[in-house]
């Protein structure tokens, strides 16, 4: 049980006020913070209480694997109950029989609230609370990518019932254990980053005595101060031979739910975790980085989204003509080419009003252009083309081939690439 489950439950009690909450016999690290203060609120029966029961309907919350709802089924006897999921996993049902009623929104919280909000259901602002931190765990405070309006509409509606913020980032805030200190101070020391395929991966191999409770929460930490593509931590733990890999992305092109399915791991696209008993750690680590090596799809390049058809002028063109083109092509700036078509500049609207005001349009623009012209090769991958906006203060970037312009980078192109926008043609682009 997580806060996402915790969240999910607190509502299904007010859902179906007839059925009865059944704990876990493991409570996530994360949610025991906050189970250890509201604990009256679910008023759970044990797994063993069912026993003795007939059981008419079952509900599952936050998951549909047979395998993590195992401990509940196997104290329950002679009933044939019906069972209903609520899970919001991109993971196939495995529960037989079941009726699935989740949606893939960012925190199975919102499902719940989403049901409670349409019947009018009031809570009390405890209740609140809880549900609200169920959807800021799931969905990284409302800012990961499995975020829906949904999630942003039971997160406003739960605030109008009296949720605490307050409270809320109090049960969030991580590493309450001097374990977690002391494996994140440990892995700052580890951490390598490391290019593969393009993207800028951080990986780490620790072994530990014992299993640590909490140690995605220190792999978000360091995601959080590091900010890389990906982040991979294989722990071992010697104990009982276990590896665990916890890893977190923050793109798309790196899919952990299918790079970790060969595994058997299962998790969400940005956050999976892997284990693995019976193996030995240092031979799995090195196995595990020739596996990413072949296995993460390339980042993407320059090459990739650039504009191939690229507005340039050349370098013996008056400065009147180039401004009169710039705006029927509607940009703000525009590569400059030699006669040969090698490129030799760039023009940018500010340098036209500087001949605009020394009366100069008349001059060739190669009296105006800046000679200094940041460029890059179409290989350059999205990072490095921020980086050259953000450390140059550009807005253009030209890419050469073979000393030729093949294309240009725009401050558009770039920010349409973040929002992931695909499919656009050259001509669409602006
Ligand atoms: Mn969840």
């Amino acid at each position: 049980m997580d806060l996402d489950c915790l969240g999910s439950l607190v509502l299904v009690k007010k859902l179906f006020p007839d059925h009865r909450l059944i704990r876990s016999r493991l409570i996530h690290p994360t949610a025991s913070g906050l189970y250890t203060m509201y604990e009256k609120y679910f008023d759970f029966l044990n797994p063993q209480d069912l026993k003795q029961e007939r059981v008419d309907h079952i509900i599952i919350v936050d998951t549909s694997s047979a395998e993590r709802v195992k401990e509940y089924f196997s104290c329950i006897y002679g009933s044939d109950p019906r069972i209903t999921i609520y899970d919001h996993h991109p993971m196939t049902c495995d529960i037989l029989g079941a009726d699935l009623a989740g949606q893939p929104w960012g925190a199975n919280t919102t499902c719940m609230a989403k049901l409670a909000m349409e019947q009018g259901i009031v809570l009390e602002s405890e209740e609140a609370t809880i549900a609200l931190t169920g959807i800021y765990a799931d969905t990284g405070r409302l800012i990961y990518e499995n975020v829906h309006r949904e999630d942003l509409e039971a997160a406003a509606w739960l605030l109008d019932m009296g949720a605490s913020l307050r409270l809320v980032k109090s049960f969030l805030d991580a590493l309450k254990e001097d374990g977690q200190i002391q494996v994140l101070n440990r892995l700052l020391l580890l951490i390598q980053p490391q290019i593969i395929q393009g993207h800028e991966v951080l990986l780490s191999y620790l072994e530990l005595d014992e299993n640590i409770p909490g140690l995605a929460q220190v792999v978000e930490k360091i995601m959080d101060v590091e900010n890389p593509d990906a982040y991979f931590a294989v722990f071992y733990v010697r104990k009982n031979k276990t590896v665990m890999v916890i890893a977190r992305s923050q793109k798309r092109r790196i899919n952990l739910h299918e790079l970790f399915a060969p595994y058997g791991g299962g998790g969400h696209q940005m956050a999976s975790s892997l284990i693995l008993r019976g193996q030995d750690g240092p031979v799995f680590y090195g196995e595990f980085l020739a596996y990413l090596e072949s296995s993460l799809v390339p980042a993407t390049c320059a090459r990739d989204i650039m504009t191939r058809e690229v507005f340039a002028v050349q370098e013996d063109h008056a400065v009147l003509d180039v401004s009169k083109y710039m705006e029927k092509v509607n940009h703000t700036g525009l590569p400059v080419l030699d006669g040969g078509g090698k490129l030799t500049g760039f023009v940018s609207l500010r340098d036209i009003m500087k001949a605009r005001r020394a009366s100069q349009m008349h001059v060739p623009v190669k009296a105006y252009m800046s000679r200094t012209v940041i460029s890059s090769h179409p290989g350059v991958t999205m990072r490095e083309v921020e980086r050259i906006f953000y450390k140059h203060h550009i807005g253009h970037l030209p890419i050469l081939e073979g000393g030729r312009l093949a294309g240009i980078v725009t401050r558009w192109d770039f920010l349409e690439y973040k929002k992931r926008r695909k499919g656009l043609g050259a001509g669409e682009r602006r």
